[in-house]
């Protein structure tokens, strides 16, 4: 009964995550390419709104501010754990202007690689203003932005 309990716990859980996911029935028209396409879009600019004044605190244009690094940088881990969810399905095929190049699609697991550094860095972020590390805080901002940096050199079209 309890192994019964627990498979059937396991499917619905299962399932549950897969509903979860932005795009699991897949893109079979280009207006849902153009909503993917959209929403992916919406995550990177929510990506950039957090970045903006991190990237202003390490040239030193605002103040120092921890608690900002630590708020900003818990946002950003869960915007960057939705960057494999968003770009589940293939858009290539469609003819929706995007700033990905066809080689997301191609290397899906490095691009994936490459959000979870991301994430990585964001979390660095928020460990270094907890422990009120200001000697390097603008180390863990650069941090972050050269993962953003990494990324876009392979698979964003200038
Ligand atoms: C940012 C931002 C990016 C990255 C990138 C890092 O603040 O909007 O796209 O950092 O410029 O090189």
């Amino acid at each position: 009964m309890k192994k019964i309990g627990l498979s059937i716990c396991c499917v619905l859980a299962l399932s549950v995550s897969t509903f979860a996911h932005s795009d699991e029935h897949g893109v079979k028209s280009e207006k849902q390419a153009k909503t993917a396409i959209q929403f992916r879009k919406a995550v990177f600019q929510l990506i950039r709104s957090n970045m903006g004044p991190l990237g202003a605190m390490a040239k030193g244009n605002i103040p120092y501010d921890p608690a900002l690094m630590e708020e900003n940088g818990e946002r950003m881990v869960q915007l960057g754990m939705m960057i494999g969810d968003y770009f589940h399905a293939d858009t290539s095929s469609f003819k929706v202007p995007s700033d990905a190049k066809d080689s997301v699609w191609t290397n899906k697991a490095d691009f994936i690689a490459k959000s979870e550094d991301f994430i990585a860095a964001a979390q660095n972020l928020q460990n270094v203003a907890a422990a009120k590390d200001e000697d390097n805080y603008r180390k863990a901002i650069g941090g972050v932005g050269g993962t953003c940096k990494a990324c876009h050199d392979d698979y964003k079209k200038d």
